[in-house]
């Protein structure tokens, strides 16, 4: 029995460090790390759920072909190799390497994943995907106005005395933040929620505003209103530090709470209250969520309630600022290459940055020069978890031929016709960085995969010797295959950093440089060195306002219209996206796809709770038990992302692909539907 640290590499804001204990090769145990100041009260019922999930018989543990009545086979590595490479070899010869299609989503995060493209580079070049599913709108708005996406510790939050939870919904999707705002309230903190639904976050908070979904740039517009009239500013910050104030304070004059209270469905009361606070209580933090970033307007929304921090000063202080992404780990610069989020702007003639993955299905059909002939899908769920999933399966039918590298036969590896398997986090070793706390961590190899379980890099070692690609290529594009080569390799890029592996043996080690408070020495790296409420380059870049004005989402329901109500798909507790549901000890506590919604939407539509209903518009349907939920606002409906297909809840069936007006995000809350007796 051994027990090793290591940490969770899932796309959750915690990303846990983690005492695993390994007995006979099986995990036994999994653990907190206290040292870790961010997560020291230990994982989730998901990190408890890797006993599980390590051993499940559910597993992909060897190559599966599929059948033609749908169903799969086993085949060993030689002849699922050869089909690949075969099939590899004749789309590059017949289209040009570029009608291949490199999938990568957010499953499990890596040093190493950065391989997966260094492969498909000496295989000639391959077609991939622009923009993100998660957090982009977010991530440009804040990097238009503070030059980088930087915040406070998160034990930061601790010293705060307002704090707004804005489209976040932590007690869920960072159960761990929850410690330091218990601490911040036991300091007398005051805490707001502003979400459409109560959600479990707003339990712990004084106020909770059920906005009207899509609007919180209008709020943002009538606090920043009274603020102005009031006087609530921080005029030295501001002469200081913030470029285009008087802009702003002309755009705030035109959104006096009136205005705004019409377009939010708030009460003008509960704006003008919420703007006292703002502008009388410090430090204030803002925890803006990833949930209120998914419309056609939010990129715009997140600069305009950044803006608010701005005017009152409360950047670069203890217990301020704004907390969305905290990329100090980001060292290795996976996140901050453009290439992940921006079209190909340093287009190489080898890898075409051709698909916006909002929109994956719809350009995977429409990409010509070449057009598309073969898909490799690692570490993604695609089908149910990119918008409009009709036209991605559609897409990936239309395919000649489909890999999908997964631990689960999940939707997308049921449309393959080769699924390999692919390693756990215990499996290989990596290294991780995070994007709340400022952490690195070491993941060690902690026990074998099953027999038949190769690890990505060895696949593509083994598919690239059949597609004739020299050995000392191979060997400078993948680290040696076993352990020690591993670590070797990962030791080499941390060194540059100053950073050694057995310093990451001992435990998570912070960042170089890491800052306990962000921009304490407003700094900001933007064009002007200022804080951008007016940004040029927003527009020049995305064709949007310099100021942040509000338009209306694009298919904000229209109450009497054909689809009235909006559709929320937020993040659950039990689940990461699709990943999790799958397994006993989750599905023992979590709840089935069901459509909550007011009663009183409910009961004008004849719906009692737990009746089957359509959820439905013009792209798609699910049929579900109604859940009657009194703590939703009136004229929406909710339904938690990550369902399965195969489970009749794939949210996505009905959300349609498209863009946000900042850094290529997916405008998933974008969605009007409507809902009736099945
Ligand atoms: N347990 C768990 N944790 C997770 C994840 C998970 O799947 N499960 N996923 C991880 C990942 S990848 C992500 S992106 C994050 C996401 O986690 P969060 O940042 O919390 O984002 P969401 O769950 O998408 O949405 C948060 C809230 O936004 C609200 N919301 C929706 N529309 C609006 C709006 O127009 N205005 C306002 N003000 N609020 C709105 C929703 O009702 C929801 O309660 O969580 C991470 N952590
Ligand atoms: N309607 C709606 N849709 C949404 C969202 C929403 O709020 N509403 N949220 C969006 C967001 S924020 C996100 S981040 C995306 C997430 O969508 P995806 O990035 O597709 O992530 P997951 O659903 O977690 O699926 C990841 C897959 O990777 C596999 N995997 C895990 N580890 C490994 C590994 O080491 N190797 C390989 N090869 N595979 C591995 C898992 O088994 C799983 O099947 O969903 C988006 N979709
Ligand atoms: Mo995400």
């Amino acid at each position: 029995m051994a027990t090793f640290l290591t940490a969770c590499p899932r796309n959750c804001y915690s990303t846990c460090s983690l005492a695993v204990t390994v007995e006979n090769g099986r995990l036994v145990r999994v653990e907190g790390v206290p040292a870790n100041r961010a997560t020291p009260e230990g994982p989730c019922l998901k990190g408890l759920a890797y006993v599980e999930r390590s051993h499940s018989p559910d597993r992909v543990v060897q190559p599966l072909a599929r059948r033609r009545d749908g169903s799969f086979a086993p085949v060993g590595w030689d002849e699922a190799l050869d089909r690949i490479a075969g099939e590899l070899a004749a789309a590059r010869a017949e289209l040009g390497p570029q009608s291949v299609l490199f999938y990568a989503g957010s499953g499990s995060k890596g040093l190493l994943n950065g391989c997966s493209l260094a492969f498909w580079r000496l295989f000639g070049g391959c077609t991939t995907t622009y923009g993100d599913l998660c957090w982009p709108a977010g991530l440009e708005a804040t990097r238009l106005t503070l030059g980088d996406n930087r915040h406070n510790a998160p034990w930061d939050l601790e010293h705060a005395r307002l704090i707004l939870f804005w489209g976040k919904n932590p007690a869920e999707t960072n159960v761990h933040q929850m410690l330091h705002l218990d601490r911040a309230r036991e300091r007398g903190a005051r805490v707001v929620v502003i979400d459409p639904r109560r959600t479990e976050t707003a339990a712990r908070a004084d106020r909770l505003l059920q906005i009207r979904p899509g609007s919180d740039g209008a709020l943002a517009l009538g606090l920043g209103h009274v603020l102005a009239r009031e006087g609530w500013i921080d005029r030295a910050f501001v002469d200081a530090h913030v470029l285009g104030y008087e802009a702003w304070a002309v755009l705030v004059a035109a959104w006096p709470p009136a205005r705004a209270a019409a377009v939010t469905g708030l009460s003008a009361e509960a704006i003008e209250e919420l703007a006292r606070w703002l502008g009388t209580v410090a430090p204030v933090t803002i925890v803006p969520g990833f949930g209120m970033q998914r419309f056609t307007n939010s990129g715009q929304a997140m600069r305009a309630m950044l803006a608010l921090l701005a005017v009152t000063g409360q950047i670069g202080r203890p217990g301020a600022g704004w907390m969305y992404a905290n990329l100090q780990t980001a060292i290795f610069s996976a996140v901050k290459d453009p290439l992940d989020f921006y079209p190909p702007e340093r287009p190489d003639g080898v890898v075409r940055v051709g698909i916006s993955t909002a929109r994956l299905g719809r350009e995977m059909e429409e990409i010509a020069d070449p057009p598309l002939a073969v898909a490799w899908v690692e570490r993604g769920n695609p089908i149910p978890q990119n918008p409009e999933t009709g036209r991605v399966v559609a897409a990936f039918r239309r395919l000649r031929f489909r890999v999908v590298v997964d631990e689960f036969l999940t939707d997308t590896a049921r449309e393959a016709d080769l699924v390999l398997p692919a390693k756990t986090f215990l499996e290989q070793s990596d290294v991780i960085g995070a994007y709340w706390h400022p952490y690195l961590h070491l993941r060690p190899k902690v026990m074998e995969p099953p027999p038949g379980v190769l690890p990505e890099t060895e696949i593509y070692r083994a598919l690239g010797r059949r597609l004739g690609i020299a050995e000392e290529a191979l060997a400078a594009a993948l680290p040696g295959p076993d352990d020690e080569a591993v670590l070797a390799w990962l030791g080499e890029r941390l060194r540059p950093h100053g950073l050694s592996l057995d310093a990451l043996r001992e435990g998570p080690v912070l960042a170089p440089g890491a800052e306990e408070v962000a921009f304490a020495d407003l700094r900001f790296p933007t064009p002007s060195g200022r804080v951008e409420l007016a940004s040029a380059e927003a527009s020049e870049r995305w064709g949007v306002e310099e100021l942040p004005q509000f338009r209306e989402p694009e298919e904000a329901p229209a109450p009497g219209g054909r689809f009235p109500l909006a559709l929320l798909t937020p993040n659950t507790k039990n689940r990461i996206h699709s990943q999790f549901g799958n397994l006993a000890a989750i599905r023992r506590l979590a709840d089935p796809p069901r459509i909550a919604m007011h009663p009183d939407d409910a009961a004008v539509r004849g719906l009692a709770d737990g009746q089957r209903a359509r959820l439905f518009n013009d792209r798609g349907e699910l049929l579900l038990p109604v859940h009657l939920d009194w703590g939703l606002r009136p004229g929406c409906v909710a339904v938690t992302n990550g369902f399965w297909l195969a489970e009749g809840g794939a949210v996505n069936l009905l959300s349609r692909g498209r863009e946000t007006d900042l850094g290529h995000g997916a405008a998933f809350h974008d969605n009007a539907v409507e809902v009736a007796r099945a």
